[in-house]
């Protein structure tokens, strides 16, 4: 997966964010898939980023594809952030990821994720991350990150 491939999408919406920008990239939606997605620039809990995400026309961000994914990837290496909530969680169905919207038709965990069991056991709420290689990981839903959130077209 190379730093061009995640660039491509975003360069081909508007406005374009430049690779040196940092503030710049967040608090905006962009187009991608027919939905628009946003980068915060604030971090938060998991759930203040749910509320948040919604006070902004839109829900935390849901990821149903591999271009999708590609293109968040993207956008967080561009804006320099190296991990983000996004709108998964076991936290309603106990070991069973759903997310805030929509039905789970892709599945992009790193290795040894989802790990909330044992001595991770209140790992509920999943982030991408950069380290990772822009895959997901479940996490403690308390952490303040940044987040992505998710519009629907109008
Ligand atoms: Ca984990």
């Amino acid at each position: 997966m190379s730093f061009l491939r995640w660039l491509a999408p975003l360069l081909a919406t508007a406005p374009l964010c430049s690779v040196a920008c940092t503030d710049n990239c967040s608090q905006t939606w962009f187009p991608f898939g027919g939905s628009s997605f946003l980068l915060s620039s604030e971090n938060a809990t998991w759930y203040n980023a749910y509320t948040k995400c919604h006070d902004l026309g839109g829900s935390l961000a849901s990821i149903l594809s591999e271009g999708e994914n590609e293109f968040l990837a993207g956008l967080l290496t561009i804006c320099r952030v190296d991990k983000a909530w996004i709108g998964l969680t076991d936290t309603y169905h106990k070991k069973v990821f759903t997310w805030i919207e929509g039905e789970m038709l892709f599945w992009n965990f790193g290795p040894g994720e989802p790990s909330g069991s044992g001595d991770h056991a209140s790992e509920d709420c999943v982030e991408m991350r950069q380290d990772i290689d822009f895959k997901w990981n479940d996490e403690y839903c308390m952490e303040k990150r940044r987040f992505l959130c998710r519009k629907a077209p109008e």
